[in-house]
């Protein structure tokens, strides 16, 4: 196994200081344990904030930073405005109610958004200081979503997975983000992107398209010449950890205690973060509606709901604790009695012996969160019932849902229908309870963390080997080689290359500036210059007839060498399948508002470049597979292009022009090709030896140079022209 360096916004250890000196103590939670098999064994380090410990003495940090090195973790200390700000201001008052579809939470003045970039890029050298070539990189969580991208930069080479702990919302939410594109760009910077759920890779490929205009074709995306993976790992947990648990004495001997206080009563709890996601006030509503409706569990319901604090420097959750607090006090007063009252309520931090006693006692859990992404509680639960009872009440809203399908699944926004399944749950025959417990704890207990860290890495690991990176080279690089060359023959694209793309293919007309480029180009000493597109060879001789270039259309089915000279077609391209396809095309145009079809001589295109993005992407790929279906065994090939799906005769391409325009060119020739479309591929791997190929464009290519654009492309040929 390779080396794992892990990062997260936290180490996963707590610092204690107290009269006896200062401790640093690993964490129990889900992701510790998980990973800390892995770490270990790897010989890797974990990098994150150790938490504040500015208040130590010089002598204690220097004994923490010992105690962390003993256990290979790598502190980054934050200062205090970069906690309030990255960690405080954008992570958890913008990302986290985003992500939770909150958007009214988040300040309307996004000022964080400088820090955040700004400790993510720190995060990311001081990952980059310690890697070395072989080693995995594992990058966690919400805060540190620009990590993979700067570290991409620094590291072409590293295999870098990201698992996203939180959902990633629709992308109709997530672009209400200012910095939306920079943050999904950030995320692209890793071989791997995990989410806990298939609906949240859903939602993170249609934020690409949406964004970035980048197609996901089933679980992988073409980005910057990479490839970049997409996949769902549903987290788990440490089910034997919590199974042992719930059958250590202690803990039973807490259950009977639990049992006897709630004797005659059924035991419903609640356990969670105090945080505005997890539906506390929901619950609680629904505990009191069912109170308020149904007499006969007044007195004979005790609800223990456990919150442990949390965020408390972020002034939404002071509030939200107002309102908890207010809703207990509420129902409390209602329907208490001077002996009991209906709900418990527990401000703080209980230990896992503690949780598990409270599982262990329960007779319903009541999980309801409005949004969660997956909720490691619900499965804590089930992993503590060796004794196979107990119902878990569960948000369709959790990621966790995905996988419990035993629970009673309620929608948290419905309180009446909570009530009814709280009830349903408390009422439950045991039978049913005991199957669906079998069933859940199987899942949980089969589907658990280390489960979850080896489908990841494994994943992560069976990539391919990215081939060496070669950087393709710029525009200097390409001028330079074009220079030293005695003669140039060029063979360039038309759209997209030497003009940028237009909303319709006739608003594309050279402008002067352009004319007069290619007619000194074309006028340089030896230097040829031939121009091979996609569209009819009429289009390309009203626009540029009256140039001494040479004009190649359709993809090389007509050639005209020179002005003036007639135009020749390849020998022997079928037509006759038009009409077939033609009416395809028309259908597809008539219900895709903004879609149209072209008609060349030997091809049809059906282009989309005004269609939605999303719709149009979609319904381009039912068009391909519609026809590959239809016509497979036609003498006909599906293009897909730049927002367009040609379909023409097998065999044009733009590498059939090579042949034609090097037969007898002088020696000591340097053919140089440059185009940003996928037809022009062709082009570049029809070239011979020692030729330039140049990629203008950001789009996967096997050119060995890359400019950015027509803009460029325009400045590189105009370099030629000097000196
Ligand atoms: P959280 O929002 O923290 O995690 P959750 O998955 O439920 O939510 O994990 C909480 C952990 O804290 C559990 O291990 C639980 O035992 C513990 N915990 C909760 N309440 C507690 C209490 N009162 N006292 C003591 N311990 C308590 C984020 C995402 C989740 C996702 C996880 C893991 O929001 O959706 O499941 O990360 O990816």
């Amino acid at each position: 196994m390779s080396r794992l360096l892990l990062v997260s916004n936290r180490l996963p250890v707590t610092v204690k200081a107290d009269k006896e000196g200062v401790s640093v103590v690993r964490s129990a939670g889900g992701l510790a344990t998980g990973l800390r098999g892995p770490h270990e064994r790897s010989g890797g380090v974990w990098i994150g904030w150790p938490g504040d410990v500015s208040r130590l003495t010089q002598a204690q940090r220097a004994s923490v930073e010992a105690q962390l090195a003993e256990l290979r973790c790598v502190p980054i200390h934050l200062s205090a405005s970069e906690v309030a700000r990255y960690y405080e201001g954008y992570s958890n008052r913008v990302l986290w109610p985003l992500c939770h579809y909150l958007i009214e939470r988040i300040p309307r003045q996004d000022r964080d958004w400088e820090m955040y970039r700004k400790v993510n890029e720190r995060f990311a050298d001081l990952v980059a200081s310690h890697y070395q070539p072989g080693d995995t990189i594992w990058v966690h969580d919400y805060q540190l979503m620009l990590v993979p991208a700067f570290l991409r930069a620094r590291l072409p080479q590293a295999r870098i997975g990201f698992f996203l702990h939180i959902p990633f919302p629709s992308s109709e939410i997530f672009r209400t983000l200012p910095h939306r594109a920079e943050l999904v760009r950030g995320l692209l910077g890793a071989d791997l992107i995990g989410f806990h759920t298939l609906t949240y890779v859903r939602h993170f490929a249609s934020a690409l398209m949406r964004l970035l205009g980048l197609e996901t074709v089933v679980d992988s995306v073409a980005y910057a010449g990479r490839e970049v993976r997409l996949g769902a790992f549903p987290m788990g947990i440490d089910a034997q950890a919590f199974e042992s648990l719930a059958m250590d004495a202690a803990v039973l001997e807490d259950v009977r205690v639990h049992r006897e206080r709630s004797t005659g009563q059924r035991l419903v709890l609640g356990v969670d973060r105090l945080d505005y996601t997890k539906g506390i006030p929901q619950r609680l509503s629904a505990v009191q509606r069912l109170l308020e409706r149904e007499p006969s569990w007044r007195g004979r319901l005790r609800f223990v709901q456990v919150a442990v604090p949390s965020r408390t420097a972020v002034a939404d959750y002071a509030d939200y604790r107002d309102k908890v607090d207010e809703l207990v006090g509420r129902i409390n007063g209602l329907y208490g009695g001077v002996h009991n009252v209906p709900v418990h309520y527990l401000y703080r931090s209980f230990n896992e012996k503690q949780l598990a006693a409270l599982y262990r006692a329960a007779d319903v859990m009541f999980v309801t969160p409005v949004r969660d992404g997956m909720n490691l509680v619900a499965k804590e639960f089930c992993a503590a019932r060796p004794d196979e009872d107990g119902v878990l009440v569960l948000s369709e809203f959790a990621g966790a849902a995905d996988e419990l399908g035993d629970a009673l699944l309620v929608n948290p926004y419905d309180v009446e229908g909570m009530a009814d399944a709280l009830e349903v749950a408390l009422e439950m025959p045991e039978g049913e309870r005991r199957t669906r417990m079998r069933t859940l704890r199987a899942r949980v207990k089969e589907y658990d963390v280390h489960w979850w860290v080896r489908s990841f890495l494994d994943a992560l690991q069976a990539l391919p080997t990215p081939p060496p990176h070669v950087e393709p080279a710029g525009s200097e690089a390409a001028i330079a080689r074009m220079r030293e060359a005695g003669h140039l023959l060029l063979l360039i694209d038309y759209d997209g290359t030497l003009v940028p793309f237009t909303a319709r293919p006739e608003l594309a007309t050279p402008d002067a500036e352009l004319l007069d480029l290619l007619q000194r180009l074309a006028t340089r000493p030896n230097t040829r210059v031939h121009i091979v597109s996609g569209r009819t060879k009429e289009t390309l001789e009203a626009w540029l007839g009256s140039l001494p270039v040479g004009l190649h259309a359709e993809h090389g089915l007509y050639s005209r060498p020179a002005p003036g000279e007639p135009w020749t077609s390849l020998e022997g391209v079928p037509t006759d399948w038009k009409n077939l396809v033609r009416p395809v095309l028309e259908a597809f145009a008539a219900r895709v508002p903004g879609a149209f079809v072209e008609e060349k001589s030997a091809s049809l295109a059906w282009h989309y470049r005004q269609v939605d993005r999303v719709f149009g992407a979609r319904q381009a790929r039912e068009l391909r597979l519609h026809l590959g279906e239809v016509f497979a065994h036609g003498p006909l090939e599906v293009l897909p292009g730049d927002k367009v799906v040609e379909v023409r005769a097998r065999g044009v391409n733009k590498g059939r022009v090579v042949g034609r325009v090097t037969e007898g060119m002088a020696p000591g020739t340097r053919v140089v090709a440059i185009g940003d479309d996928r037809t022009d591929e062709d082009l570049f791997a029809a070239l011979p030896e020692g030729s330039l190929d140049i990629h203008a464009g950001g789009r996967n290519s096997r050119a060995r140079y890359r400019v950015a654009g027509p803009t460029e492309v325009r400045k590189l040929l105009a370099a030629l022209l000097v000196g």
